[in-house]
């Protein structure tokens, strides 16, 4: 083997080894809610992954700083709660999980996306 098909080698599995830290490896960045969690929509939702208590009551604390129309609406499917975020004012969602699991919520139009863990 020349000089060239080893550098070859060695850069297409660094590419490899890239892209799939770049898809697989990124950690989310999960944050662990006490009874009331602040949750600023900008661009996406901060945090993203939300961590609770089963069998608790916890307010996430929802305040869009965005002002996308896209983000204007939050959907929590699973909890059957649709709320319109106004811009600036913080919305209270109130949510007290019987059973473990994880928990999608989006934006109106589902293209920005969230998940609650409940464990
Ligand atoms: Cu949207």
């Amino acid at each position: 083997m020349d000089i060239d098909k080893i550098l070859v080698t060695i850069t297409g599995a660094g590419l490899i080894a890239f892209i799939w830290w770049f898809f697989f490896g990124k950690k989310e960045v999960e944050v662990v809610a006490g009874e009331s969690i602040d949750v600023v929509v900008d661009g996406g939702y901060k945090p993203a992954s939300i961590r609770i208590k089963k069998g608790k009551t916890t307010t996430l604390k929802i305040k869009r700083r965005d002002p996308n129309s896209c983000l204007e609406e939050i959907i929590l499917p699973d909890f059957k709660i649709k709320k319109f975020l106004p811009l600036n004012r913080e919305i209270e969602i109130s949510l007290t999980p019987q059973k473990t699991g994880e928990y999608g919520f989006h934006c109106g139009m589902n293209m920005y996306h969230g998940k609650i863990i409940v464990g």
